[in-house]
């Protein structure tokens, strides 16, 4: 089984500047972890990055179809600071009737205010949320769990 990684907005950047919010974690190093995690729970992941809303909602109607068709169980997504802006993402999330794990790596709850609101969580069927990278493991966990339900 397939599950596609989303990373949002600056999160190219990881491992360059703010260590002491977001750790000392490449995004290749993210997406090795991902890749690592999916193959131990026999799934494979498919890692992509993009500062572009739109290229991410596209992504996400991509992810739909591969839903409906059974080639995907679901996406974990690190929408970064669109998380906090965009109906958009929201929509997309909702029609593509994907089922989408929230990732956060920093605790959005303990920071700014204005990172205490998420357009995706009300549509995500999971979040994972101050972990560090480990919650991009984290997610891949609990999306396998829901896609294959056992004892
Ligand atoms: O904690 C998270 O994973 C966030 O999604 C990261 C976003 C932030 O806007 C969200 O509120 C929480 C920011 C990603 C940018 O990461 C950088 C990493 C290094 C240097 C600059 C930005």
């Amino acid at each position: 089984m397939k599950i596609l990684v989303l990373n949002g907005p600056n999160l190219n950047l990881l491992g360059t500047r703010e260590p002491a919010v977001y750790g000392a974690a490449t995004l290749a190093d993210v997406e090795r972890l991902c890749q690592e995690a999916a193959q131990q729970r026999g799934a494979e992941a498919e890692c992509r990055q993009s500062n572009h809303e739109g290229v991410l909602v596209d992504w996400i109607h991509e992810a739909g179809v591969a839903h409906r068709e059974g080639r995907l169980a679901g996406v974990v997504f690190n929408a970064g600071a669109y998380t906090h802006t965009s109906i958009a993402l929201h929509d997309a999330i909702k029609g593509a009737g994907v089922p989408v794990i929230e990732v956060h790596i920093s605790n959005v709850h303990a920071r700014e205010a204005f990172r205490h609101h998420s357009w995706l969580s009300a549509v995500a069927a999971g979040i994972v949320v101050g972990f560090g990278i480990d919650g991009y493991a984290l997610a891949i966990e609990g999306l396998l769990r829901k896609a294959r339900p056992g004892p």
